[in-house]
């Protein structure tokens, strides 16, 4: 135990070099990494575009709310501040799923609420995730529902603010790294 599904966003600063900084931190335990995306910004705040990615991760010796801690000192590393809720910020890593082998970890815990509340409702969520686990699922309100119904729910004007880049979290360096990677 455990995999985890992660959700990796910034709309701050080297946005690309924050996002590498996860798949660097995380190393050999990366089994997964999607394409980057640039996403209108979600939850009402007016603030730049985010470019987001998803993270699979694996390790037999991480419970859950490991991954949470580790990617919260990613987070710190990228001075990320805390100020407002769903408001701008270097580098967001949140635990959208965790599971031992295919079987889902379900927690009512405030502090690590899995799966994650709010990623039925996210584009910026669901079209990577699909994209390096196309046969996931979600357990939504107690039913278990295909990640790919919960997007084709969703919005179309909230699928089409999720636009896949060339930019690639793994490799070199493209130009919007420049800087931020030492
Ligand atoms: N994260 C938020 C709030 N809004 N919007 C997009 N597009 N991408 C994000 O990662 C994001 C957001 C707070 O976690
Ligand atoms: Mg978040
Ligand atoms: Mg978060």
């Amino acid at each position: 135990m455990s995999r985890a599904v992660l959700s990796v966003g910034s709309n701050m600063g080297d946005r690309l070099g924050h996002l590498r900084s996860v798949v660097t931190g995380f190393a050999d335990r990366v089994v997964a990494v999607s394409s980057v995306y640039t996403t209108a910004p979600w939850g009402g705040v007016d603030q730049e575009d985010y470019l987001n990615a998803v993270v699979l991760v694996d390790d037999p010796d991480f419970e859950c709310r490991d991954w949470l801690a580790a990617g919260q000192r990613l987070e710190q590393a990228a001075d990320r501040v805390r100020v407002v809720r769903w408001g701008a910020r270097t580098l967001d890593v949140d635990v959208v799923w965790c599971g031992s082998g295919q079987r889902a970890i379900h927690s009512d815990d405030p502090v690590l609420t899995l799966p994650h509340p709010q990623a039925r409702h996210r584009a910026f969520v669901l079209i990577p995730w699909l994209e390096v686990e196309p046969a996931a699922t979600l357990l939504v309100d107690g039913v278990e529902h295909a990640v790919r119904d919960l997007l084709a729910g969703l919005a179309v004007t909230e699928r089409d603010g999720v636009r896949r880049t060339e930019f690639s979290l793994s490799g070199p360096a493209g130009p919007d790294a420049l800087g931020g990677i030492s």
